[in-house]
């Protein structure tokens, strides 16, 4: 699967996948891990920064990172998924359709089952028209994307306000704020839309709310493994059961290897659901506490 991170140069896109990393790579419980050697240093390396509030420098790391999803208990791994995490520069939105970078962009609109798109918190307050323009088309990409979302294929969509220290009390006020509000009530009507709307702010005390956005990002990717895999291992089953009554007969006087471990991969995988199923019951619990909403 595919997530596409979406904004404009300096609204803080490595910043949180620096933090949402450090968050994560935590081998316990749901985590994850950079599946490259070359990624896993530089992310250790940009995490502890950030942790201690030194930001990342412009254009210091490349675009594209692949990440393991994976559980782990009592030291135990049990590994789900590889994805695919775009950092997708802003300095590309500004460029016209025909630019092979925004054709590469589009491609990405068209892959990811996630997209978080970013808003510098402290560019509400602005009425420069350069940065309306930017609003104008970050909405114009948020539909090419909203538009793929259908009952087989629903869609994660985050809209992460970022530095919300600097964030106006009143934004939701503010001309683009307003816009803002208005428009994610709209995509709200779409039921194949999951959407979010988080604040986030990163610094030497704050790791910033970085875990909830990534959560509601995973949500499709999760499910359609967990389908897959269970498909697989029932047809396993299924075969079994229906081999010949010689075969039943043999079964009966030697262990079936493989028929144990197809049935042991089930429940452990109904099990991983669970647990997956109450960790996104987090998700509706603290939805009025602050931090995000859903829509
Ligand atoms: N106050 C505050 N500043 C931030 C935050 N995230 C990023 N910044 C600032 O924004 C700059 C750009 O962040 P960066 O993650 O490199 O943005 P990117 O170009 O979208 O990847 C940083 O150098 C910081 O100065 C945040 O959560 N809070
Ligand atoms: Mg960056």
């Amino acid at each position: 699967m595919k997530v596409l991170m979406l904004g404009d140069a300096q609204v803080g896109k490595t910043t949180y996948m620096a933090s949402m990393y450090g968050f994560m790579a935590d081998d316990n419980g749901f985590n994850i891990a950079a599946t490259r050697d070359e990624d896993r240093s530089a992310l250790d390396r940009l995490a502890r920064r950030v942790r201690c509030g030194e930001y990342p420098a412009r254009s210091e790391f490349r675009s594209e990172y692949n990440f393991e999803f994976r559980y782990t208990q009592d030291g135990e791994r049990y590994s789900l998924f590889n994805f695919d995490w775009l950092d997708y520069r802003g300095g590309a939105l500004g460029q016209r359709t025909d630019d092979p970078v925004a054709a590469d962009l589009q491609r990405y609109l068209n892959e990811a089952q996630a997209l978080i798109v970013f808003w510098d918190g402290s560019r509400f307050a602005a009425s420069d028209s350069q940065i309306h323009r930017q609003w104008l088309r970050i909405k114009q990409l948020t539909l090419a994307y909203v538009d793929r979302a259908n009952e087989n294929n629903p869609l994660a969509l985050t809209f992460l306000l970022t530095k919300s220290s600097l964030l106006p009390d009143d934004w939701t006020e503010t001309r683009i704020g307003a816009d803002l509000c208005n428009f994610a009530n709209i995509l709200g009507e779409n039921q194949n839309l999951y959407g979010m709307i988080a604040y986030s702010e990163i610094n030497a005390n704050s790791i910033g709310n970085v875990y909830y956005p990534f959560l509601h990002s995973m949500r499709f990717g999760f499910r359609d493994e967990l389908t897959r895999r269970l498909k697989s291992c029932e047809r396993d089953v299924a075969a079994y059961k229906s081999r010949s009554f010689w075969g039943d007969l043999k079964a009966l006087f030697t262990e079936d290897v493989e028929f144990n471990r197809a049935q042991a991969s089930i429940e452990r995988l109904k099990q991983l659901n669970a647990f997956w199923e109450s960790t996104l019951e987090t998700l509706k619990e603290k939805n009025k506490s602050g931090g995000y909403v859903l829509f």
